[in-house]
Order: C-alpha cells, then sequence, then structure tokens
C-alpha cells in the first residue's frame, strides 16, 4: 500500500561533482615507490592488521581490515609492508590533491582523510556547456581554462565517457537537450580527463563518481571499483519517485549511506523492522544481517522528517536530524564542497617532557624540534614549481630543485611550560601556564639548497637558544614540562609580488625588506616582561602535533588573548597593560 499521496523533496541539480577514491591507496603508495611490487600481492600492515593490500592481493583472497595471520595463511607469498608511519601516505595524499586542486576554478575541492577528494567543477561546467555548439555536440572541445583557449581536450560531447547509472539509458528521446544531462557528459569527460593525468603523472588509479551533490557522487562512484567512473544520469525528479536517483538510492542499505552512523542506521531499522534489531558483533563493519534498504525506510507508513526526528531525536542529537536524514534518504544533500585551504595557518611542533632542567638537554630537544619543523615546512610550505623556468633563472639556481614556496611564516615562537613551584601545602596548581617568546623567522630557513641538519643547526644556535634565554633568564631550575617551536604569521607567497617564490635572491631581498619595518625591538631589561603571564592551558595537549590546525586554539580560552604583535598569550585583563609595555 502506498499510503497518501507524499511531498517529494525537490532535488537541488545546480552543481556538478566529482568524488575520487583511490584505489588500494596505502597500497599503491609504495607500489608507486617500488613499481615492482606492482605485479605481486601487497599487504600494508598497521598492528596485527591489513589495512589495505593491492588488488593482486585481493584477487587472491586477502582483503581490508584482515588479521595479517590470516592473511599469510590464504597467500602465502603475501609481501608485507608496514604502515604505521603515516608521512609517505600524508606527502602522496597532498600531492594528488594539489594535481586535482590545480585544474579547478574556484578552489572547491575537499579533503576527506587521505584518499577521497571532492571537486565541485560546477563554473568549469556551466563555461564549458555554454561555449557547446548543439549542432555539432561530437567534436566539442572542453576547456580547462578560461584564459587560454587552446589549454584543454576534444571530446564528444553527446555521450558519456565510462560507465552510468543507469546502466544503458532509457530517454534518449530529447536527451541532448537536456541541460542537466549535456553538463554531466561533460563532467564525465573532465573525469575521465583528471583520472588520466592521476595515472600518468603520479601512477595512481581511482574511482570516481559523477552526480550533483556530495552524497550521490560518493556512493555512485562505487559501482564500478577500481580504476573506473560512474556518472548518475537523470532523471533526477519525478512526481512519483520512478527517477534514477531515487532508485539509486533507494537499493541501498540505510547503513552505507554516508551521515548515517551505526546507531542512527540501527534506530532506523528497528523502527522499520518493528522489532529489536539482531546485533552480530562478529562483523568488523559494526554491520547487522538484517537488511534494511533505504527505499524500505523511504516508503514506511509515515515516515518523512517529522517521523525521523521523532525516532532519531533526542539527547546527544543535533535538533532538526530528522529532516537531515530524511533529505539523505532522497538523494538530497546541500552541503557545500569546502574550499581548500592553500597553506595551514602556522605549523607547530612540540614534545613533552618529565622534566627538562639544563641548557644541555634544552639544546638537545630544540635541535629535534627545529629539525621537525624545517621537514614539516618544506613538506607543507614548498610546492613544486612546474612554471617554465626562465634561462636566466636556470643560470643562477641551477643547483635547486624546481620548488618554491607557497607561504612565508614570518615569525618564529618559542613556548615553554614550566611546572610551577609547589604551593605552602606542598601540592601543586593543575593548571601549568606556557610561556612564550618571538621573533621574526630568520631567512635562511628559506634557502633550500641547504641541509635541513646545517638549517636548524643554525636555528638553534642564532635563534632558538637566545629566545630561550629571553624566556628563562635564570641560568637553571625550569623544570619544564613542555617545549613548542611554531611558524606563525603565515604570509601567502602569491599575496607577495608575483614570481617571488621562483627568484630566491628577490625574495631574500624582500624578505629582509618585509622584516627590517617589522622588526620587534626587544627592551633591554625583559627580565620578568609583561610578555610572561601566565596563562591556563590544556592538560591533554602532550602528544607531539602533528597537524595543521593552529594550536591557538588549544592555548586560547575564552578568557585569553594572543597579542598580535609578538604572539604572547594573556589574560584578557593584561591587554591592555601589554600593548602599553609594546608601546615604551
Ligand atoms: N585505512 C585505515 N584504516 C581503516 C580504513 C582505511 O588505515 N580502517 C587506510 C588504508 C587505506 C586508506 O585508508 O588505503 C583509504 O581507505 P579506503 O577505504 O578508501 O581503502 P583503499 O583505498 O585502500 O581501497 P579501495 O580501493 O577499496 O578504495
Ligand atoms: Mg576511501
Ligand atoms: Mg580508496
Amino acid at each position: 500500500m502506498d499510503g497518501p499521496r507524499r511531498k517529494r523533496l525537490k532535488r537541488q541539480a545546480d552543481s556538478i561533482i566529482i568524488h575520487f577514491d583511490k584505489d588500494c591507496f596505502y597500497a599503491s603508495v609504495f607500489e608507486a615507490e617500488t613499481p615492482s611490487l606492482r605485479s605481486r600481492p601487497l599487504a600494508v600492515q598497521q598492528k596485527q592488521i591489513v589495512v589495505t593490500c593491492n588488488y593482486e592481493a585481493r584477487r587472491r583472497g586477502l582483503h581490508k581490515l584482515q588479521l595479517i595471520k590470516e592473511a599469510k595463511r590464504i597467500c602465502p607469498d603475501v609481501v608485507i609492508v608496514l604502515g604505521e608511519d603515516l608521512t609517505r601516505f600524508r606527502n602522496a595524499s597532498k600531492e594528488l590533491f594539489a594535481l586535482l586542486r590545480s585544474y579547478s576554478w574556484n578552489a572547491r575541492c575537499e579533503r576527506l582523510g587521505f584518499d577521497e577528494v571532492w571537486m565541485d567543477v560546477t563554473d568549469v561546467i556551466d563555461y564549458n556547456y555554454a561555449i557547446l555548439n548543439p549542432n555539432d555536440l561530437t567534436n566539442s572541445f572542453f576547456c580547462l581554462s578560461k584564459n587560454d583557449p587552446e589549454a584543454g581536450f576534444p571530446i564528444d560531447a553527446s555521450t558519456v565517457t565510462g560507465s552510468t547509472y543507469p546502466a544503458t539509458s532509457t530517454d534518449s528521446t530529447g536527451a541532448l537537450s537536456d541541460s542537466l544531462r549535456l553538463r554531466l557528459h561533460l563532467a564525465s569527460h573532465l573525469a575521465a580527463h583528471l583520472r588520466g593525468k592521476l595515472e600518468s603523472e603520479k601512477g595512481y588509479t581511482c574511482t570516481v563518481g559523477i552526480s550533483t551533490n556530495k552524497l550521490l557522487s560518493k556512493l555512485v562512484g562505487n559501482l564500478h571499483k577500481p580504476n573506473g567512473q560512474t556518472t548518475l544520469l537523470p532523471s533526477y525528479t519525478s512526481e512519483d519517485g520512478d527517477d534514477a536517483v531515487t532508485s539509486f538510492i533507494d537499493g541501498h542499505e540505510v547503513g552505507k549511506i554516508p551521515g548515517i552512523g551505526f546507531k542512527l542506521a540501527q534506530k532506523i531499522r528497528a523502527h522499520v523492522l518493528q522489532r529489536p534489531v539482531d546485533f552480530d558483533a562478529g562483523l568488523v563493519y559494526g554491520g547487522t544481517k538484517e537488511n534494511v534498504l533505504v527505499g524500505d525506510v523511504r516508503k514506511y507508513p509515515g515516515m518523512g522528517a517529522e517521523a525521523l526526528e521523532q525516532i532519531l531525536g533526542g539527547p546527544g542529537t543535533p535538533h532538526g536530524i530528522g529532516a537531515k536524514i530524511w533529505g539523505l534518504l532522497n538523494g538530497c544533500d546541500d552541503t557545500e564542497v569546502g574550499q581548500a585551504r592553500e597553506v595551514p595557518k602556522q605549523i607547530s611542533i612540540e614534545d613533552s617532557y618529565t622534566r627538562l632542567d639544563s641548557l644541555d638537554e634544552v639544546i638537545k630537544e630544540l635541535r629535534m624540534l627545529a629539525k621537525s619543523l624545517l621537514r614539516r615546512m618544506h613538506a607543507d610550505l614548498l610546492e613544486a614549481d612546474e612554471d617554465v623556468r626562465t634561462p636566466e633563472d636556470d643560470v643562477d639556481s641551477a643547483a635547486i630543485a624546481p620548488k618554491r614556496w607557497q607561504a612565508f611564516p614570518k615569525t618564529i615562537r618559542l613556548s615553554t611550560r614550566p611546572r610551577p613551584p609547589q604551593n605552602a601545602d606542598g601540592r601543586r596548581n593543575r593548571s601549568f601556564a606556557r610561556i612564550s617568546r618571538s621573533a621574526p623567522m630568520p631567512n635562511f630557513v628559506f634557502n633550500f639548497k641547504e641541509s635541513v641538519d646545517a638549517l636548524s643547526e643554525r636555528l638553534v644556535t642564532e635563534t632558538l637558544v637566545p629566545l630561550f634565554r629571553k624566556l628563562h633568564p635564570e641560568k637553571s631550575g625550569w623544570n619544564l614540562s613542555l617545549v613548542n617551536v611554531a611558524a606563525t604569521n603565515m604570509v601567502d607567497a602569491a599575496s607577495e609580488k608575483a614570481g617571488v617564490g621562483r627568484d630566491i635572491g628577490k625574495m631574500f631581498k624582500r624578505q629582509d625588506d618585509v622584516l627590517k619595518q617589522w622588526r620587534v625591538e626587544e627592551p633591554s631589561d625583559t627580565v620578568g616582561g609583561s610578555e610572561d603571564v601566565p596563562t591556563p592551558s590544556q592538560e591533554d595537549n602532550f602528544a607531539t602535533h602533528d597537524r595543521w590546525e593552529s594550536e591557538d586554539e588549544d592555548m586560547l580560552d575564552d578568557e585569553s588573548y594572543r597579542c598580535e604583535e609578538c604572539g604572547a598569550v594573556m589574560p584578557l585583563f593584561a591587554m591592555g597593560a601589554h600593548a602599553r609595555w609594546h608601546q615604551n
């Protein structure tokens, strides 16, 4: 029984989204490093588990999240590589993302984890749609640049490239006058082009889905794995639910819909089955034997946004969850593809210690921190310079790899966390404060001709040790529990004059100029300077920082303030006095 006619959600179909998922990502990173591995069964180990394996291994019966023991039993000649150090995956992920990003006009490229990327290519597709010749679609040209009409490739816009859902198109009549359909054709050609680039330039294959929102593009890609692409073809909307999107989404088990996690899925299943759901704890993915399809839920009597709010709402679930989930079950997802943030706001490396007291110990630790800081700056801020280099460049920089800085951190900040002395009652205050000192980032760190070891040594002796002495004028007995070195005050290279990142000599001169007018002159009597006003700092911040997000958020709470000039953190009430101190 179908019940009263339900109001159908209108699906937005203005945007065109492409979703990429790299095939056997971790394994393919090793294969890219060592191509001979490609023809052998290869498994990547973390702890006692195969986190992923290549398709040769999968052909022989191995799969993701299998026990190593099991994998060896099934395939004794499996090659096992260790995947616990994520550095190579992070770097590969960034490199692949940068390639895709370079084809985007609107910078709407968003990563999910290391191996997935969404691109909102609406602007590129609309531009190409507008220049199509409707009378000669078979001889079209896909333009990759608004400024360069030659950049692009020939396509047959009357057909789609790759696989489709539905597999064979039913509505051929008038199809080519349907703008959504044509735009999806165009997107399929762009996707194929990008897959080709990823493979020919970087050696990675991936699985791609093309549709009008993040949800549908991600789901439809799964239909042809690996090294395939699937376009979800119209119709995208209908009065009675016999459109392609509805039939596509209806066939999914509810728990397979991104955004419907295990708990939500269990509640929905229980409602539709009208009984508690069997829970099979043995299944790795936290799945269940019960299959409740999206279609079963969608057509269930009384089902809709309000009903779902009743079923799912309550403490711990955000208000409006019903409408959101109802949208997903109908293939609607209005979340935007995030805009790529080009470079981190700051890079911060820290380590915690049980006790750090002598200058020798401190210097040893500063060396380690400076080295990782420079390595991270190289990984996160240096990009391959793919521009054509002028002969002039080649004369004086022949030895330099074609790389350039995407951004320059103009400030280096050293922070420590001394343990306060014991109180009279013999106890210590629980909340430790960080104190910090900043200085201009010295120019030499941007010179990538020199080794990281040599540069970090210089950074320690010329910058970090002097900063440390200012921060801790006492000779010893600091009892430090944490040291943090950060590159902050990031300035985008693109915002400097064009080409500055490529011409190192010019860049260094400019750096000098920039820094001169900017330099903070330290008053000579900084003992007990007001920069060092203690602040509460988070107790859980013990692990070495290794991420892009600014750690300002960790250090700053509602009652703290960071001086824009020197980066010192202090309680709000100290702000006025601190500003006056700068003026003197
Ligand atoms: N990964 C992980 N732990 C998990 C799942 C995945 O460390 N529980 C890692 C290993 C994968 C990478 O993330 O290589 C990407 O995950 P995918 O699920 O996309 O798996 P693959 O890319 O390896 O395989 P596929 O070809 O099925 O996409
Ligand atoms: Mg993935
Ligand atoms: Mg993958």
